[in-house]
């Protein structure tokens, strides 16, 4: 509906700057060598792929470790922000430019800053389904681990434009999506003071227990409406999806996993519904950590389901 005939380009944010934990930069490779760009070909899809990033540099810069790089607790700002700057002049020069879908696969959730900034720009009504166990939403200044993967959707809402002294490297983001398009699937890892940006802001947030209330199938539609509440529902959708939503029985290789989260039909349920609605105009899957297994069968199941969201999402399972 909102694209040229299947032309589909796949972003690797091979990154890992925004938390602690290194192999999350492996994700993009793990989850090409796992065949997701000829099965998602297997779709109807013609695929290109992008590099903004290489996945080797951006492991040796974190492990240099520049100890300058810090705005009062937050880790890494300067690397976080040129790094995302990059995955955003890609996606909007080499991907959207030419009416591509792009489909970002990471790498931590920082780079959720990157790619929703970019598809926002392009579709300035979109409304954005963040779909994970966390909320993302720490400013800069609030943030108690300093992972900047806990902060893009405050930077998303421009929430860390006021403050003094926050680094450059964040200029390019724009900052403009409105707290009423964004809605929030599967969360139950809330910290207090993102609780009290959710509340004063009003952002709708479904948490594992809305989901056990209601149905994942409720969850959704009730989700989709709060983000086109005009047009019920019906609109283009950004979809940000961290792996971590999905429990680790089935996803263990992910840097901050909680347990008690959406089974792994519940989380393929989400991108199938994205599918059949037709308003899906941009997908992150992001946070799978193939370093953090301890036997194959774990690495296995994490960058399956990742690969299994990216086709679900893309109409797999549409008859
Ligand atoms: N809220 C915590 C923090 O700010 C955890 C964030 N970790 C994530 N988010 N994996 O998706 O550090
Ligand atoms: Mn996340
Ligand atoms: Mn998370
Ligand atoms: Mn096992």
């Amino acid at each position: 509906k909102y694209y040229k005939d299947q032309q589909l380009s796949i972003i690797k944010a091979p990154f890992c700057g925004g938390q602690a934990k290194l192999g999350v930069e492996k994700g993009p490779r793990y989850l090409l060598k796992a065949g997701l760009e000829s099965d998602l070909n297997g779709l109807g899809w013609n695929t290109i792929i992008e590099s903004p990033l290489d996945e080797s540099e951006i492991r040796q810069q974190m492990v240099a470790d520049d100890p300058t790089d810090k705005y009062l607790n937050a880790k890494r700002p300067r690397f976080v922000g040129e790094s995302n700057e990059k995955i955003y002049n890609c996606i909007k020069e080499k991907v959207l430019a030419f009416d591509r879908f792009p489909l970002t696969i990471g790498g931590d959730h920082s780079i959720g800053m990157a790619t929703v900034s970019a598809t926002l720009e392009k579709f300035p009504n979109a409304g954005l389904l963040w779909v994970d166990a966390h909320t993302d939403i720490h400013t800069i200044e609030t943030t108690d681990t300093g992972n900047i993967h806990g902060c893009p959707v405050s930077f998303l809402l421009g929430l860390n434009k006021n403050l003094n002294g926050v680094p450059k490297s964040f200029d390019w983001v724009p900052g403009n999506l409105r707290p009423e398009k964004i809605a929030y699937i599967g969360l139950r890892s809330v910290d207090p003071a993102e609780r009290k940006i959710l509340r004063d802001l009003g952002i709708s947030a479904f948490s594992m227990y809305h989901i056990d209330k209601f149905g994942i199938n409720k969850v959704i539609e009730m989700a989709l409406e709060s983000i086109h509440p005009d047009t019920n529902g019906d609109g283009p959708i950004i979809c940000s999806f961290d792996v971590d939503a999905i429990d680790p029985l089935f996803v263990p290789a992910t840097g901050v996993p909680v347990k008690g989260g959406l089974t792994l039909r519940e989380g393929l349920f989400v991108a199938e519904r994205l599918a059949e609605t037709g308003n899906l105009v941009s997908l992150d899957v992001v946070e799978c950590n193939p370093e953090l297994v301890t036997d194959g069968k774990h690495l296995f199941d994490s960058v399956e389901a990742g690969c299994a969201i990216a086709r679900c999402a893309l109409g797999e399972t549409l008859l």
